[in-house]
């Protein structure tokens, strides 16, 4: 039997004239074509042949070209000078001094003490998934990025009731209810705004929005259940309470698939609804009723996000969320909630099977025998002679190299990976690691945003002495601006890849010019669909612009200098590679089991072997072959649903074969509703559906501190909605915006009137940490006490157009308000230390 590339692979949309990609402006990354006009994306649309987006797209995708092109894009390495200034220099010159300053620094602090923050923004991962390996080369132990700001509460929830990610169906679902979050304006599930629509315009469905604002998603709800800010603890308890105390829950569900539910019970059978209520600002009827309408639909989905995520008591409040929909027995039928299959399963196998057959260890003999048959099959698959060998004994023959091979990769490599995806948090999720100088939880592998300046800005010996930062924004994102620069400065070294001359840039000792996500193969590594997961490698449309590098081959060109691998084992894998996808796999996984160092480094390899056959700015997509690999062998079934079946490696190359050929969405895995159990991570696929530090704080909810605002600051600013042009700071030229071109701040009517405010005029903003000048608009989406600045505003562009590509390094000028000048990292969750962006007390002068 041989595989076969799965008959669910879409065809590529594009034509001679239009080429398919996809918008990498949200994590959906909606399949788009474009038509090019040189290097101009000249028009753009939605992709009808894109298995997940389906030709959707929002408004924000079709001025792509102002990402792509423009006096932002960087096309000459920088290097600062002691006046802060910084001159361009070569390629060579620059990969030379920091690869000599990454050993320097390793030798004299250990490894662990280079800090890398990335991972891509929301379509581009191939960069980070290729900087494995100069972790892995360095021996850096530490690593984070923007998802331990808003995720990692959720991700140790889900890791203690059953060790997956959660997503919802909400396109059938009778009930949807989203708490602290906008769909219509940040989507996060395909075709947000069709699927909205229907559920709003049909009676028998409802959408239940929990927001203290009434944002686009809650002017379309049945239920706008519009909480105080930073008060949701007390509604999902009390919404969680009626669901017990009026017995609208799932008593088979419970019996059937959980553990614990005694204990939850009898937390929330004596919760005191009308007080709960009242502390909440949401009237007792209404919470009643919402609880109800959950209670008793045939199917239920919940989205939460930022609005709770960057908000007091937020690891609580994740976990209230979701015994929403556990209590009523919502997953795993159509309408409700699943875990899904991730491409990249970067924290062990999903098929829990496998750790039972360990613990029955086998007897000394066999394991003996064993060992002397794996050795005979390493020398032989290192040899390359398995290619003689008759297909089935190959196989047989083989079958415990790859074995423990894929092993060895995942032990090498999960440390390194850890948490880079929302997509798998069984063990990693933990939080059982901490940071060096803090002590603070590290969750599914990230160390809290909020503490990294800290762990920077001290004389701690096991402090943090250089930082790599890859297509991300810290000096921008990072809760505390001003102090997130000042640690900056204190690093013995700090670079940063990026397509343009950021905020971060700005501060950094060398900048790393990179080729812009048309430019060079990318793709997302945010799969959550379900039935079919689908996995985009996107091609690139254009060649790098002159004087960029795809991050790949930034990160080979230093792992090279580095001289950490030896010749034979690079020459070794490109002679296996000419022989075919079956050796290359053999030899791979031979050399991951007899050398540690080689799984590590595996990117790197896999860059140098099966990546010579691909053009250069295609070669980071090499390290597919391994996530292929890992996928196959993670999802077996699943993977075998979507057409990648066969022995040993064979559907991980089928798999990598259609992936590299498709040009458009691959559909990695198909799942059914009651596949979705294979997820659970737990011996007995039950959810553990008890957290005692959880419920305890819940216990003693009632007499917990509710309120941060004071006299000084009354008002409870959230910084950082997403708005209709906004997405992060991935496009940072303000002419994007077709409205709401500086970003302003949202009042409601009547705060405006007692500070003698009008939309138009401009306010100063103040908070304890600092002070902006913003322009007001009066709306009626905000409710009194609570304002809100937007996302993605305050960042630098070049001004002036002299006709020449490149950046403009003198005369940046910004738009709009920076919001993380006005936050600070002293306020954060209590379990995951995520800031409370949403939770900002401000107050509002009148400029003079
Ligand atoms: N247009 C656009 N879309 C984006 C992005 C973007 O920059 N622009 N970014 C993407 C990214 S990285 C992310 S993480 C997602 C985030 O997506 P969302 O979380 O949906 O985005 P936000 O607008 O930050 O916050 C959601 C809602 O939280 C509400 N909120 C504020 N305070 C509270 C509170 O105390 N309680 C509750 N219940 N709600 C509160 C706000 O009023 C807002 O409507 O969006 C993604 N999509
Ligand atoms: N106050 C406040 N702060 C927030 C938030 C908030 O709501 N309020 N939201 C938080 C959230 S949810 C998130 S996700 C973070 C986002 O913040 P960050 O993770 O820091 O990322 P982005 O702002 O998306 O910046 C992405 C960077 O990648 C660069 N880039 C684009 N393409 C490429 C490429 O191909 N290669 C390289 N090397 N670089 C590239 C862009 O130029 C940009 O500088 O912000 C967080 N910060
Ligand atoms: S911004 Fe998000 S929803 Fe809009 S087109 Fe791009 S990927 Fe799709
Ligand atoms: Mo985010």
């Amino acid at each position: 039997m041989t595989a076969r590339t799965g008959p669910s692979t879409a065809k590529p949309a594009s034509t001679e004239a239009a080429r398919s990609t996809a918008c990498i402006l949200c994590e959906c990354n909606c399949g788009i074509t474009v038509e090019l006009d040189g290097r101009r994306l000249a028009k753009i649309r939605g992709d009808k042949d894109h298995p997940a987006s389906e030709g959707y797209t929002c408004e924000k995708a079709m001025r792509l070209d102002l990402y792509q092109n423009g006096h932002h894009r960087l096309t000459k390495p920088l290097k600062r000078q002691a006046d802060g200034t910084y001159a361009e220099i070569d390629w060579d010159v620059a990969l030379d001094e920091i690869a000599a300053k990454l050993v320097d620094i390793k030798h004299q602090h250990g490894g662990e003490s280079i800090f890398f923050y990335g991972g891509g923004g929301q379509g581009n991962h191939l960069g980070s998934a290729n900087s494995i390996a100069l972790r892995g080369a360095l021996g850096s132990k530490y690593y984070s990025n923007a998802l331990a700001q808003e995720k990692t509460g959720e991700m140790w929830v889900d890791g203690k009731l059953y060790g997956g990610h959660t997503k919802g169906d909400f396109e059938h679902a009778e009930v949807m209810v989203f708490i602290g979050k906008n769909p219509w304006q940040s989507h996060s599930f395909p075709r947000a705004r069709p699927v909205l629509k229907a559920a709003a315009s049909d009676p028998q469905r409802s959408i239940i929005v929990v927001d203290p604002r009434r944002s686009e998603t809650a002017a379309l709800a049945d239920h706008h259940l519009q909480v105080l800010p930073g008060r949701d603890a007390w509604l999902i308890a009390a919404l969680v309470a009626t669901l017990v105390q009026e017995d609208l829950i799932d008593q088979e569900f419970l019996a059937e698939h959980t553990t614990g539910y005694e204990q939850v019970h009898q937390v929330f059978a004596k919760l005191d609804i009308p007080a709960f209520a009242a502390i909440s600002g949401v009237p007792e009827d209404q919470v009643r009723t919402a609880a109800r309408r959950i209670g008793t639909a045939s199917s239920v989905t919940v989205y939460e996000d930022l609005g709770t995520q960057q908000a007091p008591h937020s690891t609580l409040v994740s976990y209230l969320n979701k015994l929403l929909w556990i209590l009523t027995g919502n997953f795993a039928k159509p309408g409700t909630m699943f875990l899904h299959s991730s491409f990249v399963a970067i924290a062990g196998s999903s098929s829990g099977g496998k750790s039972k057959q360990r613990r029955s260890g086998p007897g000394a003999r066999f394991r003996k025998a064993r060992a002397r048959a794996l050795s005979r099959a390493m020398a032989i698959a290192a040899s390359g002679a398995a290619t003689a060998l008759p297909a089935l004994a190959r196989q047989e023959m083989l079958r415990p190299v790859v074995e423990r091979g894929s092993r060895a990769m995942l032990e090498a490599l999960v440390p390194l990976a850890g948490g880079m995806l929302a997509g798998d948090m069984g063990p990693a999720a933990g939080g059982e690691r901490r940071t060096p100088v803090t002590g603070a939880r590290i969750i599914a592998g990230l160390v809290p945003c909020n503490s990294i300046a800290d762990e920077i800005l001290t004389d701690h010996p096991g402090r943090f002495r250089a930082m790599w930062m890859d297509s991300v924004n810290p000096a921008h994102s990072l809760p505390g601006s001003a102090r997130f620069r000042e640690a900056m400065r204190e690093l013995d070294l700090t670079v940063v890849v990026d397509v343009a001359f950021t905020e971060t840039a700005r501060m950094a000792d060398y900048v790393l010019p990179a080729a812009s996500q048309f430019e060079k193969a990318e793709a997302t590594f945010f799969n959550f669909e379900f039935p079919r997961n689908v996995f985009h490698l996107r091609k690139p449309l254009l060649e790098p612009l002159p004087g960029t590098l795809p991050e790949p081959e930034i990160y080979a060109g230093l792992i090279r200098r580095l001289g950490v691998v030896e010749t034979d084992v690079v020459d070794r894998l490109r002679d296996a590679a000419k022989a075919g996808r079956e050796t290359f796999g053999a030899v791979f996984m031979a050399l991951s089991a007899a050398r540690p160092e080689v799984a590590k480094l595996a990117p790197y390899l896999l860059h140098e072997s099966l990546g010579q056959d691909l053009p250069a700015n295609e070669r980071g997509a090499a390290v597919l072959w391994g996530a292929a690999q890992m996928c196959a062998m993670g999802n077996r079934k699943a993977v075998a649903r979507a057409g990648f079946d066969g022995p040993g490696l064979a559907p991980g190359n089928a798999l990598f074969d259609a992936i590299m050929a498709a040009g458009s969405g691959v559909v990695f895995t198909e799942d059914t509703w009651d596949s979705v159990w294979d997820y659970v991570r737990r011996p007995d696929r039950r959810f553990t559906i008890a957290i005692d530090e959880l419920l305890e704080q819940a216990r003693n909810l009632g007499s917990a501190r509710n309120s941060w605002t004071t006299a000084e600051f009354p008002l409870v600013l959230a910084a950082g909605e997403r708005r209709s042009f906004t997405a992060n700071t991935i496009i940072r030229n303000p002419d994007w915006r077709r409205r709401d071109r500086s970003g302003a701040l949202r009042i409601s009517e009547h705060d405006a009137t007692g500070l003698g405010l009008s939309t138009g005029d401009r306010a100063r903003l103040v908070t304890a940490s600092g002070a902006a000048a913003v322009q007001v608009e009066i709306s009626d989406m905000m409710q009194p006490g609570n304002i809100a600045l937007p996302n993605g505003l305050g960042v630098d562009f070049p001004g002036g157009d002299d006709g020449t590509d490149g950046a403009n390094l003198d005369a940046a000028m910004a738009t709009g308000t920076a919001p993380n000048e006005l936050t600070s990292s002293h306020w954060k969750d209590s379990f995951a230390g995520t800031p409370w962006h949403k939770h900002v007390p401000a107050r509002l002068e009148l400029i003079g």
